[in-house]
């Protein structure tokens, strides 16, 4: 959580030199869904992430410095600087793979565990996607298939109330709920806390044993809110839609901060340890960014060629 943090506020500090030429969707706030959930998955497992990737990629054990030079366009970035920060890939890691096309990835997850449950193997694959994908028709006909199948998914939710600017109560009605559509078509549902990441790790934990038992496929649905704009680093409270006092709400929430108060409470890291852990990583962040800024370009003559696999 702490990495992925530190890693988009440099990204956001730095933003406004005008280097790093793609969008990007900062995750802050959303940190303990990602870590959570990639905690309780093996090296071999599969996961797919959206437009908001940094965290998914960095939890799943993705390469920072091949992000980083992704970000800043370079030759040595995991797409070799033609997708930016929206196409990150690293298959070592198993993650499979970040499309900004909302909703895209569900059916191509969906995929993944038809062909771990065909091939006799024991991977899980899991799908982050926000709730606005949940509003796609691709989602409602991957969860059946799933489910026919008891194919090995884990579609995760993360339900931060917004839709680029359209909250929840212009885009559904009253009592509407991703969980109860999902247990509709026999998929395993729950609800939990975005901030919690014991919590969020839990939820997972049981996801992924039915998931290797053949039981079939499971949503987690997670409360949570971005602390960034939509797009971009910088806030957006002053929009009408959003508010101070919401932001300020969430924040009192920080999964971070909670973590490091429970993880200090039961004396399991002492303050020398946690200050020791940030440098650790601000170091591997200097790193990173000075590597993807000297970096070289891509040949602009490869501009066409590996686009297709
Ligand atoms: C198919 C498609 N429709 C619309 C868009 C434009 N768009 C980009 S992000 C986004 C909102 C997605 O909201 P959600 O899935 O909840 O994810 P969040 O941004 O909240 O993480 C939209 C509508 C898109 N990229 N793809």
């Amino acid at each position: 959580m702490l990495t992925v943090r530190l890693v988009e506020e440099r990204i956001c500090s730095e933003y406004a030199e005008q280097t790093m030429r793609c969008p990007v969707h900062i995750c802050i706030g959303q940190e303990a869904i990602a870590a959570g959930v990639c905690a309780a998955l093996r090296d071999e497992d599969a996961v797919m992430s959206t437009h908001r990737s940094h965290g998914h990629y960095l939890a799943k054990g993705g390469d920072l410095r091949a992000m980083m030079a992704e970000i800043y366009g370079r030759e040595a970035g995991c797409c070799r600087g033609k997708g930016g920060s929206m196409h990150l890939v690293d298959l070592k890691a198993g993650f499979m793979g970040a499309v900004p096309i909302v909703g895209s990835t569900i059916p191509i997850a969906t995929g993944i565990g038809l062909s771990s449950k065909l091939a006799g193997r024991d991977i899980v694959s899991v799908v982050f996607f926000g709730e606005g994908a949940s509003e796609e028709g691709v989602f409602q006909e991957s969860i059946q298939y799933a489910a026919l199948k008891k194919l090995p998914v884990i579609y995760v939710c993360e339900n931060n109330g917004f839709s680029v600017n359209t909250p929840l109560k212009d885009r559904r009605p009253d009592g509407f709920s991703v969980t109860r559509v999902a247990e509709a078509y026999g998929v395993e549902a729950g609800q939990g806390d975005g901030n919690d990441v014991l919590g969020v790790y839990e939820m997972a934990r049981r996801a992924v044993d039915r998931a290797r038992l053949g039981e079939g496929p499971s949503l987690l649905e997670f409360s949570t809110y971005r602390w960034r704009e939509h797009c971009g680093p910088n806030d957006d409270h002053h929009l009408v839609c959003r508010s101070v006092e919401d932001f300020e709400q969430w924040k009192e929430k920080c999964p971070i901060a909670t973590f490091t108060g429970f993880l200090t409470r039961e004396n399991l890291l002492g303050a020398d340890e946690i200050a020791q852990m940030r440098e650790g990583i601000l170091s591997q962040v200097d790193e990173a960014f000075a590597f993807a800024k000297t970096a070289p370009a891509p040949d602009a003559g490869l501009a066409g060629s590996g686009e297709y696999a």
